[in-house]
């Protein structure tokens, strides 16, 4: 992990937040930067991690202990790690990933209430010692983010839940964000896109002029 040439950006928020709307401008962002980006997902990423993606988001194993879904997700991450982000940073590439770590504090923690401890462990028994470099938390009430993404598409295992998990999912990303503020950055996600596009641009442009 010591070799980490590239950097790891993450996008995160709650349901219909918006975030594979943004996610190609983040990529152009940076790209016109200079840099060489590798665009990717969690859960997924790799051909297993698609097959977890499935079993987890899925209809076919409604009611799967927490436990469960924790370890899957972790199961998703250490090969996705493997085979493609740390290779990828070690090339020099930047690594954009919708959704990483701070998806399973918020849903596996805060929404079904695992002791973050025990999440700690897994996150430094897969990662080592790699965190994001910038992590973008699109914010937005849950309400919004679930008309948003109803919209869309039939709601998924996770957008069945109901309302208490989004506002424990909702606060838990807020309080990584209140913890990490270096890394975290909140956007305000409910306003227009333009506005939430130049909320974005901020953002990156501010990181970008560190990595000179
Ligand atoms: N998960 C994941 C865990 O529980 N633990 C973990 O460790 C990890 C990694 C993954 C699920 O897995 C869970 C969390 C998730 O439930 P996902 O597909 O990554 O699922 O996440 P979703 O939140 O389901 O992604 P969505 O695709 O639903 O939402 P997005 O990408 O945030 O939203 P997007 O861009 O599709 O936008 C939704 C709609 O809103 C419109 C868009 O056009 C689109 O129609 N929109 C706006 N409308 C008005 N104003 C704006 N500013 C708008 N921005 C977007």
């Amino acid at each position: 992990m010591s070799e980490i040439k590239g950097k790891f950006i993450t996008v995160e928020g709650g349901e219909g937040a918006g975030k594979s709307t943004n996610l190609d401008l983040i990529k152009q962002l940076l790209e016109a930067a200079g840099q060489q980006v590798l665009f990717t997902r969690e859960p997924g990423g790799t051909p297993l991690g698609e097959e977890i993606r499935n079993l987890l988001l899925g209809h076919k194993h409604d009611g799967m202990a927490a436990e469960t879904e924790l370890l899957l997700m972790f199961g998703a991450r250490a090969e996705h790690l493997s085979q493609k982000i740390v290779p990828a940073l070690n090339a020099g590439t930047w690594v954009l990933c919708d959704r990483f770590t701070d998806a399973t504090y918020a849903y596996q923690g805060g929404g079904r209430g695992i002791d973050p401890k025990r999440i700690q462990i897994l996150e430094q028994w897969v990662q080592h010692d790699l965190r994001p470099d910038l992590t973008l938390v699109l914010d937005l009430p849950i309400e919004m983010g679930l008309e948003r993404a109803g919209k869309r598409s039939a709601p998924d295992r996770f957008e069945s839940e109901a309302h208490h998990f989004f506002q424990n999912v909702r606060e838990r990303y807020l309080d990584i964000a209140k913890n990490d503020p270096k890394r975290v950055k909140v956007i305000d996600a409910s306003l227009p896109l333009t506005q939430v596009q130049s909320q974005i641009k901020t953002v990156v442009g501010d990181f970008l002029s560190t990595c000179v």
